[in-house]
């Protein structure tokens, strides 16, 4: 088990800050169900979606997660939940209202190393989270 973790935590360090899946879908050389653009972010849906919403919103900067972020970022940070809000306008999910998620990290269930917050409306959602 420690050696697998020193390996995981090894290989996450080679491969933060390197483009992902999500670098892909900013510069379209993959699809996406893009219902969001501006010059620093994107909206797409979720390919694996958990509710009948699930939009994923992320910075066209590559910020492995929220934990990388800096204070330079503070910007495009505040942009992102603007951006979350508006698109739930968008979606009509607002009135009822909806959550907006970042996994962080191993413990978090972060898979893709590239800030994105999650979007999840549509139905009565539970809390606490898992
Ligand atoms: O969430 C990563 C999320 O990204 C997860 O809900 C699936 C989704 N995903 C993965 N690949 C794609 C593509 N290609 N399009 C749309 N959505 C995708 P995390 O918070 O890292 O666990």
């Amino acid at each position: 088990e420690a050696e697998k973790a020193k390996t995981t935590a090894a290989t996450l360090k080679d491969t933060i800050g390197q483009p992902t899946i999500f670098s892909k879908i900013i510069d379209k050389s993959i699809p996406a169900d893009i219902v969001y653009e501006d010059d620093l972010c994107l909206a797409f849906k979720d390919l694996q979606p958990t509710a009948p919403v699930h939009i994923l919103v992320i910075p066209k900067k590559i910020i492995p997660g929220i934990s990388y972020a800096d204070p330079d970022d503070q910007q495009v940070l505040g942009h992102l939940l603007l951006v979350a809000k508006k698109v739930a306008e968008q979606q009509n999910i607002s009135k009822d209202g909806y959550r907006i998620v970042i996994n962080n990290g191993m413990h978090g269930c972060q898979s893709i190393y590239h800030l994105h917050l999650h979007l999840i409306g549509g139905r009565q959602l539970n809390w606490p989270a898992g």
